[in-house]
């Protein structure tokens, strides 16, 4: 169990060895996202000044564009990522198309993609309830030296490497995987430094929470109705508790400390879901996986779905393992 209070700086270097391919470039990536997470966290901190600081499309009191705070945290993530001269393509959900980047004298030659949400559920911002940003890190397929193509971005999610979320909430936290377990790190805002809170996270088998937007009931698929049903008769241990706060990160960070499911199906407005595979589905699933929760879309594993689209929208199933099982029973039965 690794020791609490260290740094993110100090695990990183002592958990060098565990990343399979790297010679250092995964461990400066990941400081390169601590920073990102450093800078986005102090905007959005200062969120609840917008009347005084102005709102985005205003002139701020230094004279410069206000800008929204997605647009924000995705320029901040992709200038760090850009700079640190590590990565040879990212893909944001706040852009249409992936960004190319060539790297030192233009050789195309460094090895890891990145696929981010820079500022999941941004809508909670106004209400000062907490948000994250979510990333996806994948070693490149295509050829070293040509530059990054589509293909290196549509990977099933099996083939991450490291996947984490930041949870921009009462503490500001950095939670990721590079396929060894999954740790939790608090920063210090007094000293800008992570600290080791949450060594070695673990997705209890069961709970008594499911999330899930009640709202659009009468869109879900019937096995869905069915799943919450169930959870709400009076049975044993339940009926369970009904938590949901619009943030996927929050959702599933509360989830995996106290047990609990979150569902995001499709509806008559969401077709497919309305949660993106690549950029927020796929590292959810790594990081529940590795914390020995389970991921699916109704039916199959998240992981092992074969992205066609950059943007492409899934059904998603996420939590404690029997939770989803059990919730899997009701949409297979529905099925026949
Ligand atoms: P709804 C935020 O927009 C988000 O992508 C997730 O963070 C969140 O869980 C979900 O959408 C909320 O969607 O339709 O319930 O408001």
């Amino acid at each position: 169990m690794p020791q609490k209070n260290k740094t993110l700086g100090e695990f990183i270097i002592e958990n060098q060895g565990e990343f399979k391919y790297s010679s250092g470039e995964l461990s400066r990536l990941i400081n390169s996202i601590r920073l990102a997470a450093k800078v986005v966290n102090h905007e959005v901190n200062k969120a609840g000044l917008v009347d005084i600081l102005g709102a985005a499309g205003d002139i701020n009191v230094q004279g410069e564009d206000q800008q929204k705070l997605d647009v924000f945290a995705n320029e901040a993530f992709i200038k760090t990522l850009t700079n640190r001269e590590i990565v040879c393509g990212i893909a944001s959900e706040e852009e249409d198309d992936f960004i190319t980047i060539k790297g030192r004298n233009e050789k195309n030659d460094n090895k890891y993609v990145v696929l981010i949400d820079p500022l999941d559920g941004s809508s909670n911002i106004d209400v000062n309830v907490s948000v994250g940003t979510i990333f996806s890190i994948y070693r490149r397929v295509t050829p070293s030296g040509t530059p990054v193509t589509i293909q290196d971005f549509l990977q099933p999610g099996h083939q991450q490497v490291a996947a984490g979320y930041i949870i921009y909430g009462t503490s500001t936290m950095i939670v990721y995987t590079t396929g060894h377990g999954v740790n939790g790190f608090t920063l210090n805002p007094a000293i800008g430094t992570y600290y080791l809170s949450h060594p070695n996270m673990k997705f209890p088998e069961t709970g008594k929470i499911y999330s899930v937007n009640e709202g659009n009931y009468v869109h879900f698929p019937q096995g869905v109705k069915d799943y919450i049903k169930w959870c709400q008769a009076e049975e044993g241990e339940r009926p369970y508790t009904s938590r949901y706060i619009g943030s996927l990160v929050s959702d599933i960070h509360r989830n995996m400390i106290k047990g609990g499911i979150y569902i995001y199906p499709n509806t008559a407005k969401d077709p497919d879901g309305k949660l993106r595979l690549l950029y927020e589905c796929n590292p959810m699933a790594y990081i529940v996986e590795q914390a020995g929760g389970k991921a699916s879309n109704g039916f199959e594993r998240i992981m092992d779905i074969q992205p066609a689209t950059l943007h492409e929208r899934v059904p998603f199933f996420c939590g404690s393992k029997q939770m989803v099982e059990k919730a899997e029973t009701f949409m297979e039965a529905a099925k026949s």
